[in-house]
């Protein structure tokens, strides 16, 4: 595995933007985040970053997190508020290990909180909790959600009022396991000339706690409609995917994993296909590159995060966040997050 320096990632960022931001707290370690604004306030639901001892590996293995923290703020620059333990491992009876990164929704004044968790047979599945508290604390239901896998739930609310779930990671996230729709324990990945193993999209049901429909692959496309290949690193989707919408386009984004960027594609419609576009946001210090992207007073903010607090530790990662441009034919400036 890469560690990213600084100093490679600072190289040719021209026509970048000044993405150099503090972590937004210092007393714990938080990454993954998943901003949202919830009763006029902004909402960050990170992962929480610990110190487990467990040696890195390309399984993950070492992102052995226990709980989660949700942080918020008023303003923009203002104090972060850490509401304490929101769900603990420890009470979810399905657990088996590793809290990895959530999001969160809300829906007629109850809260959500989607994460990917293993069970007690070792495989992904995405788990729900419910609150009347956006900052929880959050009561997980007994089960994972029927017929989910893989990790890094995402919900985008559409503005019809529709929900949808987009989540997978491959490598340690097991995505690669439910090619052709079949559960294959065996972890093999397509030729470096076929398409790359897909991300998967499902409407989410009134009560929010399931799949309203089968989970369905999304395709990501080249400016020419071909499929993006696995062997094509720079572009090929990874993990972390997240959706937004901005002047009546979907813009679908995500990690590219080990090439170590958020890059986005853009389509018309919740499902896509989505044609790549370019890259969000550079290499940051530490392994993992994992973001999310929301407005909050009339500003678009990406978050995101790094290891420079831990001194490059990749599992001990800090929340940061800085603003995102949106160019006026809809392409987005690509953040350079160490350039002041
Ligand atoms: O934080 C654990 C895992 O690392 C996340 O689920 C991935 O997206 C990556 O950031």
């Amino acid at each position: 595995t890469t560690q990213i320096s600084k100093d490679t990632a600072d190289s040719s960022q021209q026509d970048k933007s000044a993405g150099y931001a503090e972590p937004l707290v210092t007393d714990i370690y938080t990454a993954d985040p998943s901003a949202h604004v919830f009763e006029g306030k902004l909402y960050i639901y990170p992962s929480h970053d610990r110190e487990s001892g467990i040696p890195q590996n390309d399984n993950g293995d070492h992102f052995d997190m226990r709980d989660y923290h949700i942080l918020s703020m008023d303003e923009v620059g203002g104090e972060v508020t850490d509401h304490g333990v929101a769900l603990s491992v420890d009470d979810i009876p399905w657990a088996g290990r590793q809290l990895w990164a959530p999001d969160a929704a809300e829906k007629n004044g109850t809260y959500y909180l989607y994460f990917p968790l293993k069970d007690k047979q070792d495989v992904f599945r995405i788990g729900v909790a419910t609150s009347d508290n956006p900052a929880g604390p959050f009561e997980p239901q007994p089960e994972p959600m029927e017929n989910s896998f893989s990790i890094d739930p995402a919900v985008f609310k559409d503005d019809n009022g529709e929900y949808y779930m987009y989540l997978g990671g491959i490598w340690g996230g097991q995505l690669q396991r439910y090619q052709d729709d079949e559960y294959n324990p065996e972890d093999e990945y397509p030729a470096d000339d076929e398409a790359a193993v897909k991300p998967r999209i499902a409407k989410l049901s009134d009560d929010m706690l399931s799949f309203a429909e089968p989970l369905q692959e999304i395709d990501i496309v080249d400016k020419n409609g071909e499929l993006i290949t696995a062997g094509d690193n720079d572009r090929r989707f990874f993990e972390a995917a997240w959706v937004h919408k901005y002047d009546g386009k979907y813009y679908f984004s995500y990690s590219t994993g080990d090439t170590h960027k958020i890059v986005y594609a853009t389509g018309d419609n919740p499902y896509g296909p989505f044609t790549y576009q370019g890259v969000i946001l550079d290499p940051v210090e530490g392994w993992t590159n994992h973001h999310s992207i929301a407005k909050y007073q009339g500003k678009w903010y990406l978050f995101y995060h790094d290891s420079s607090l831990s001194g490059g530790k990749t599992w001990l990662r800090s929340v940061k966040m800085t603003e995102l441009t949106h160019r006026s034919d809809g392409s987005i400036v690509t953040v350079a997050p160490y350039k002041k």
